[in-house]
């Protein structure tokens, strides 16, 4: 993956939260069933995003990611992106750590999110290298009003460095919110 020095400075700031980040509490299984969430820092509740970063396709897109005190769907807290400058239909994707599973497995990626524009975002599962292999993903419409989204996945090779991201892809700059993101195998 090509860091550009734009997704730098985000990486940074994202990084100076990081100390104390890893405060995500058991308040997020207010809108879980029993499945074990496998997302780290799922609901925000600290005051960092590690370890979720911004990734942008093209340098000149701008992007500002912080945690909002203001708005939330669990505890008091959310992820918002603000757009400064669109991405001109290039893209702008929240990531965080990999996983490893294993061939069959089968799972449900899910996220909360609401936007000052109504836009389409799309969630993704996929292998972090060549060839991407696709375990599943759904394009969704984020409108001003929080909704939950849900992707069914489905592991199809040994994988470790399975990823789970929303990606935006569009000209569309403003807010758009995330909270209470899950990933959890299906029994
Ligand atoms: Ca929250």
């Amino acid at each position: 993956m090509k860091i550009k020095p734009i997704l730098l400075s985000i990486l940074l700031l994202l990084g100076s939260f990081s100390v104390s980040a890893e405060s995500s509490s058991a308040a997020v299984q207010s809108t879980s069933n029993q499945k074990e969430n496998l997302v780290e820092n799922y609901d925000f509740e600290g005051w960092g995003a590690h370890p979720w970063y911004v990734w942008v396709e093209d340098s000149n897109t701008m992007v500002r990611a912080s945690i909002d005190q203001n708005e939330s769907v669990t505890g008091n807290q959310s992820l918002v992106i603000e757009v400064i400058t669109s991405g001109a239909r290039n893209r702008i994707e929240l990531h965080q750590q990999h996983f490893s599973f294993t061939k069959g497995q089968k799972l449900t990626f899910s996220v909360w999110a609401k936007s000052e524009n109504v836009r389409t975002a799309k969630l993704i599962v996929n292998h972090r290298q060549p060839p991407w292999e696709d375990y599943g993903g759904k394009w969704v419409t984020i409108t001003k009003d929080w909704q939950e989204f849900f992707a069914s996945v489905e592991i199809t090779e040994n994988d470790d460095i399975v990823g789970i991201y929303i990606e935006l892809k569009d000209d569309i700059n403003g807010k758009v919110w995330f909270d209470a993101v899950r990933f959890y195998e299906e029994y």
